[in-house]
């Protein structure tokens, strides 16, 4: 089963996807997410310029050594770059495998390990008033797990609060990254106020979750997550930058409070020590920025051995080719803890028809072969790509930050 071509498609219905499209020379095409939030065009020619050359002719059933030529045979190995072409790559791959073989994606991996794959939502707020009625909305459409960002009163930028009315988009189109202020010490003292209220309202059964976005130091991170103990928190993510392993150690010493990391890491490398020191409860290493099925199903095998659960990235910057992805991967892997559905735009649903569905909080990625996503490209062109950039953090004094 020969490559006979790959192509590249970049489109921007409400914010910028790129998708790799593989076809069989007996007609079998399979799709794969390559958007890297902020910096698109390097992986579009990253893989158009280097990669789609090399695929041509290739035996498309050959998707663990395709994925190895294309790591070890790049030699300037792992990074974002490189590791999100890679993943579009595998996962095209795997959805030309599963039309082939006429079974969903998740009946390759040895199938369903549950009946659906829990998912958990964004809600967010101005106020804390605001926030509070967000996530009663949410748990109304029936989330049974939601996350829960509040501004901090008079920080006008706090992480993750949408604009009024509108879904959360980090990224701003424009020539320049907005930039953003952060304090520390007012967001240490408003996050238990948070979900104090959040409990006393909404009652002990919902499972909130919080994200920190890489905003603090280890002790600092141990003492959020000490003053949010009362309020059992599914889980308190990113609570530091990740380049230091050994910083979640002090976190660990002082707090029970689950920890989920890894939205931004490339490969198991990244998640080692986190893993095997079993400094964090749930890694949220993604299909499209960690190499793939064929490398994320190795993160989780090694997870798995260390009590430490799948809890995959999944926002909105990551196309619904992801999410039926990380679907097929959510239902079938052992280990599963949750998987994030931000949900996309009425305009991305259009450009991607898929197969998966929602119901009472949970999901599944549908039974049609492969993974059951699709792109329409006459609309997706009608979307061109937009520049646009994640915000930089800056603290008070003008030090850049962790945005
Ligand atoms: C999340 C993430 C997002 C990221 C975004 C970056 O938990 O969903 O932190 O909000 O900021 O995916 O592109
Ligand atoms: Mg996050």
């Amino acid at each position: 089963m020969k490559i006979a071509d790959a192509k590249v498609i970049v489109c921007s219905p409400g914010r910028n996807f790129v998708t790799l499209k593989i076809v069989t020379e007996d007609g079998l095409t399979g799709l794969g997410d390559a958007t890297l939030n902020g910096r698109e065009m390097a992986v579009a020619s990253y893989l158009s310029e280097h990669i789609v050359p090399l695929l041509i002719g290739r035996d498309a059933r050959r998707i663990e050594d395709t994925w190895h030529y294309l790591y070890k045979g790049v030699y300037w190995r792992k990074g974002a770059v490189t590791m999100t072409a890679i993943a579009a790559v595998d996962v095209a791959l795997w959805d030309i495998a599963g039309k082939a073989a006429n079974k969903p994606v998740y009946q390759l991996f040895g199938g369903a390990s549950r009946e659906e794959v829990l998912v958990y939502s964004h809600a967010s707020g101005a106020t804390i008033d605001h926030t509070v009625t967000a996530v009663a909305d949410r748990a109304k459409a029936g989330y049974r797990a939601i996350r829960a960002q509040c501004a901090v009163p008079g920080h006008a930028h706090s992480y993750g609060v949408s604009k009024a009315g509108r879904a959360y988009e980090p990224a701003e189109r424009g020539a320049m990254p907005a930039e953003t202020t952060w304090s520390t010490e007012p967001y240490l003292q408003f996050a238990p106020m948070l979900f104090d209220r959040l409990r006393r309202e909404l009652g002990s059964e919902i499972q909130l979750l919080h994200d920190v976005h890489h905003r603090l130091r280890p002790i600092e991170a141990a003492r959020l997550g000490k003053s949010l103990e009362p309020y059992h928190l599914f889980w308190m993510e990113d609570p530091v930058p990740a380049e230091l392993q050994e910083g979640f150690r002090t976190i660990r010493q002082h707090t029970t409070t689950p920890v989920a990391v890894g939205e931004v890491f490339d490969s198991i490398y990244d998640a080692y020590r986190l893993i095997q020191e079993q400094l964090i409860d749930y890694i949220r290493a993604s299909v499209v920025h960690a190499g793939g099925l064929t490398h994320l199903r190795k993160i989780a095998a090694v997870a798995d051995l260390y009590h430490v659960r799948t809890g995959c990235h999944g926002a909105s910057d990551l196309s619904p080719v992801t999410m039926a992805a990380a679907l097929h991967f959510g239902l079938s892997v052992h280990n599963f803890g949750i998987q994030e559905h931000m949900g996309h735009t009425p305009e991305t649903e259009q450009v991607f028809p898929h197969g998966y569905t929602f119901r009472d909080g949970a999901m599944h990625p549908g039974d049609r072969p492969g993974l059951g996503v699709t792109i329409d490209e006459t609309l997706a062109a009608a979307y061109p790509y937009q520049r646009a950039y994640l915000p930089v953090a800056r603290l008070e004094d003008g030090t850049v930050h962790s945005w």
